[in-house]
């Protein structure tokens, strides 16, 4: 490697074997556990609990370390009606048609539709958005890399931070989702990737059968 400024590893913890055995088996047994839910109660959730998941997406890797993302995390009524209200509206011709045929048909076994409720009833939407001109520094306009690849990973440590801390979550991908940028006040520079859905589970929460269907290590994984 070429010379560049470095500290000493010191905070990597090695475990026995059969300790990352259980540790590896215990990981899987518990995000098997995450579901996608479309029915969130009410309830509260602290708004710490919240920046520590955030903290947590901020770790992850990055295309030169550039970090481009930022997140926009709304508990504000007001803000959560006006997304529903737009996020309805772009469904609305999404579901009339808009998707074609098979496109709706994919989505038949979800029961989805453009009713969008829990954008105003879960406690917190995070609107995750990229950024293609940033750098290492929030102020930098220095162009990023692989930011689509860099948000991704940022998303599912926030996904798994989420369930982590008890919370259940939906990502949901508005079509469009530009309206995002004008309610969340972000500049030009920040493209919305996703909007998540975080908060308790209503008590009526289902997971449809559809989503329980995964691919058996065979099918995803080849190993050399
Ligand atoms: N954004 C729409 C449609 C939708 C699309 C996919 I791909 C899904 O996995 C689920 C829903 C909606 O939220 O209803």
């Amino acid at each position: 490697m070429k010379a560049h400024d470095s500290t000493p590893l010191q905070d990597y913890i090695e475990y026995p074997v059969d300790e990352m055995l259980t540790r590896s088996e215990q990981f899987y047994q518990d995000i098997k556990r995450r579901h996608t839910i479309r029915s969130f109660s009410d309830r509260p959730v602290p708004k710490e609990i919240i920046e520590n998941c955030i903290k947590a997406a901020g770790t992850a890797p990055s295309g030169a370390n550039h970090q481009p993302w930022h997140f926009v995390a709304i508990s504000d009524s007001e803000v959560k009606k006006q997304i529903r209200q737009q996020a309805e509206e772009h469904e609305r011709s999404f579901y009339a048609g808009r998707a074609g045929e098979e496109w709706l048909d994919a989505l038949k076994p979800l029961g989805t539709d453009d009713q969008k409720p829990y954008l105003e009833h879960a406690p917190w939407l995070i609107a995750i958005f990229s950024q293609k001109k940033g750098g290492i520094h929030a102020e930098d306009k220095n162009t990023n890399y692989y930011v689509h690849e860099s948000v991704g990973i940022a998303t599912g440590f926030l996904i798994n931070a989420l369930h982590s801390s008890g919370l259940v979550t939906l990502t949901h991908t508005p079509k469009p989702m530009s309206f995002l940028s004008k309610v969340c006040n972000r500049p030009d520079n920040d493209r919305p990737y996703m909007l998540l859905i975080a908060g308790y589970p209503a008590d009526d929460a289902t997971v449809p059968h559809h989503a329980l269907v995964k691919k058996s290590l065979d099918e995803i994984a080849t190993f050399l």
